[in-house]
């Protein structure tokens, strides 16, 4: 044997990322999940997706999923990693005037532009599936997630922004409140949100983090004075943004998409309290701007924004996260003043979704290449015996308990993104519908959502990071490398992207206390009790094709909850509110794990229904089978059959 050498000897065989529309047993089965009516508000059974979207949308999807994981994708992931947003000029010209101009890589704009073309965001708004939409986008979104290198953060605070402006735009009441100047600002931003021509589009920032504070806003600094004389909007210039009657000025901490060209954000009015600004982040559209002939300098001018300077983070390394200095920003109030937190909670709804389908979203990608290298990778096996990872018990029962994880975090993660798209068209197509024309149980669609988009965030996104952190390793060093020679297998970007998610948009402990308050709620709160109620009780009487193990019986454990929940002082519970979520959490996912294996009768499912039983609800566990039954039972979790 010739010694080896960089160019001799032993090299592994690279592993072949697959389309995880057809690879992801998980996936696959989200998309065609079909479960009986848990909640039904209009006689609508849960389904992700309905048999007639899954198999119209079907094809789109399947291609999409092969265009996401493509060389031209992975060379703008690369790009975008190494060529980081910066200030030009750290931010001062020569002569020590502030410039500041903020420049992004071409892969992180073409990134951008792919997913605008792509409908990341319009899926859910210009697609005739009703409440599928949102699944039908999710769906999406879970697949683009581990190739996206973080545009996905942009498009989710656009996505929010188009769903506060629609509310504002097609609710009666709040249209007639809108002044013609207001809707017609309201009206061109919102096509644009949900526009999917690159050109025309706009993602949107959403800033509420201030120094004194990102979980508690209460002392915002940032004030906003109502000074329409500078409003520069009502006989506009041609090319010239109408940028609104407040006047705002303040600080920024935490801008995540600063290349955005515009932002809702929170400010302080003289009336006291926080509301809700709309404001463009430009003074010109770029568009008009080249057709006018406008200098570009001057057409790219910020509307009374500065960076102070880029954030030096650990992960989401693509993404321009900045501080700004708001000086004579001007905007649009949006709502009624005093009533920001409520306003805003409209973009959290959203971002909060799209971030436990960005973590899911991770995770899928991170066990689709633990799967491929599995089925390359041969390691020992005792003496001089070796095998393929994939026919080692060990390794398929490491990857058969995160893939048993993921699935019951896609379950919720998608089981909520249904609940979005019931609340938004499926009564009555009524965006914000009078409550006397709504059943009893559509009545409970508003408090179901208001639980599980906190739930979801929570209880999907810290869970995620340790999943990654499980399959970077099932990679052993490769694993934890920087692979921008084969971007596809990057596991170690995808998890340092994926650490954010449980601390943005809410840290874990301040949406546990945040649904803790919902659940105790003076005026929602027994609606959300009973929304759950209902979940849990109607799942349970499901007569499906799986048992109901002896011992699991999350109707008892969800009424000893509820009992605690309405028996317990606001301020004595918020020590466990965690706890109070876990256990609300696992009840939700026992009983979508429970109805999802009933509904054919699919033994992977059944087996990682009762794997999660056994663990949680104290359920007698089964007396084991030979090692090669287990390890059977572990690659149809796995890989959904036996295995190649
Ligand atoms: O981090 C950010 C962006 C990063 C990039 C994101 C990309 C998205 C994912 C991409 C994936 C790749 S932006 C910053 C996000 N910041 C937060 O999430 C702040 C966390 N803090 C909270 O959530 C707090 O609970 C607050 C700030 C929302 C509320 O604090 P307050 O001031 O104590 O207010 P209250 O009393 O809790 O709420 C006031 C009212 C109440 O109703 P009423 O007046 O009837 O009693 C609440 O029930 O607002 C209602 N409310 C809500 N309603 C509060 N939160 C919500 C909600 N989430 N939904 C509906
Ligand atoms: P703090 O609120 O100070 O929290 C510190 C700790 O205290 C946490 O562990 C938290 O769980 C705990 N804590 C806080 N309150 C309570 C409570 N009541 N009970 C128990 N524990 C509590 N913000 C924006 O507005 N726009 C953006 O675009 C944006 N982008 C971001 C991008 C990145 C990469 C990051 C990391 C953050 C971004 N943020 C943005 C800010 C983010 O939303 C905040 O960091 C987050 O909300 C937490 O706020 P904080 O940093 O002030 O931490």
């Amino acid at each position: 044997m010739e010694p080896s050498g960089a160019d001799k000897g032993f090299f592994q065989k690279a592993p072949v990322l697959r389309n995880q529309f057809h690879d992801d047993a998980s996936f696959q089965r989200c998309f065609k999940c079909k479960l009986p009516p848990l909640l039904s508000p209009s006689s609508l059974p849960i389904v992700f997706l309905s048999a007639e979207v899954a198999s119209k949308a079907g094809g789109e999807v399947s291609s999409f999923g092969q265009d996401v994981i493509s060389d031209q994708i992975f060379t703008w992931v690369t790009d975008s990693e190494h060529n980081k947003p910066y200030l030009k000029g750290s931010g001062r010209d020569a002569f020590g005037k502030w410039k500041g101009e903020l420049i992004t890589g071409e892969g992180w704009r073409s990134l951008q532009d792919f997913g605008l073309s792509k409908g990341m965001v319009a899926t859910g708004y210009d697609t005739p599936y009703g409440a599928f939409c949102r699944p039908l986008q999710f769906l999406r979104t879970h697949l683009w997630v581990g190739s996206c290198a973080n545009v996905g953060c942009p498009s989710a605070m656009q996505d929010g922004a188009a769903c506060l402006l629609r509310r504002h735009l097609s609710h009666p009441e709040l249209s007639a409140a809108l002044s013609a100047a207001e809707k017609k600002v309201f009206t061109d931003a919102y096509k644009r949100l949900t526009s999917r021509d690159p050109k025309h589009a706009w993602t949107s920032g959403q800033w509420m983090t201030e120094r004194t504070g990102g979980s508690d806003v209460s002392l915002t600094e940032t004030v906003a004075t109502y000074q329409p004389e500078g409003a520069n909007g009502f006989a506009s210039k041609q090319g010239q943004i109408p940028l609104g009657p407040w006047s705002i000025n303040g600080f920024k901490w935490f801008s995540s998409a600063t290349d955005s060209e515009m932002t809702v954000l929170l400010a302080r009015t003289a009336a006291g309290g926080l509301s809700t600004f709309l404001a463009p982040m430009r003074k010109h559209d770029p568009e008009a701007t080249t057709l006018t002939g406008e200098p570009k300098d001057d057409g790219r001018a910020l509307n009374g924004v500065r960076i102070q300077r880029l954030k030096n983070k650990f992960g989401t390394q693509s993404l321009p996260t900045a501080e700004l200095v708001l000086d004579n920003m001007r905007g649009w109030m949006v709502g009624r003043e005093g009533r920001g937190i409520h306003e805003i909670s409209t973009i959290l709804t959203l971002t909060r979704v799209h971030s436990a389908v960005a973590a899911v979203g991770g995770v899928g990608r991170g066990l689709g290449i633990a799967r491929a290298y599995a089925l390359v990778r041969d390691v020992g096996a005792g003496g001089r015996k070796r095998m393929r990872l994939v026919d080692s018990p060990l390794h398929m029962r490491t990857l058969a308990k995160i893939s048993a994880e993921y699935r019951r975090l896609m379950l919720i993660t998608f089981y909520t993104s249904y609940v979005l798209g019931v609340s938004e068209h499926s009564l009555g197509a009524r965006p914000s519908p009078a409550l006397d024309a709504l059943t009893p149980q559509e009545k409970l669609v508003e408090p179901l959502l208001r639980i599980m988009s906190q739930l979801a965030k929570a209880y999907v996104c810290k869970p995620s990071v340790a999943l990654l952190f499980s399959c970077m390793e099932a990679l052993g060093g490769v694993g934890y490398l920087v692979n921008e020679e084969q971007e596809y297998l990057n596991i170690s970007r995808i998890y340092r992207d994926t650490c954010v998610l449980p601390i943005w948009e809410g840290t874990t402990d301040v949406l546990c206390t945040d649904l803790v308050r919902a659940m105790k709620h003076a005026r929602g709160g027994a609606d959300s009790l009973a929304a759950l109620d209902e979940v849990v009780r109607k799942a349970w009487g499901f007569e499906g094709r799986a048992g109901r193990p002896a011992g699991w019986e999350p109707v008892e454990k969800w009424a000893a909850l509820k009992r605690k929940i309405e028996g317990t002082e606001q301020a004595d519970l918020m020590g466990e509110a965690r706890e109070v979520v876990w256990q609300l959490g696992d009840i939700l996912a026992s009983v979508l794990l429970y109805v999802d294996a009933g509904t054919d009768g699919n033994p992977v499912a059944k087996e990682v229904f009762v794997r999660f039983v056994e663990d949680k609800f104290g359920v007698e566990r089964r007396a084991r089978g030979s090692t090669e039954d287990e390890l059977n039972k572990d690659l149809g979790i796995v890989y959904g059959h036996g295995g190649d």
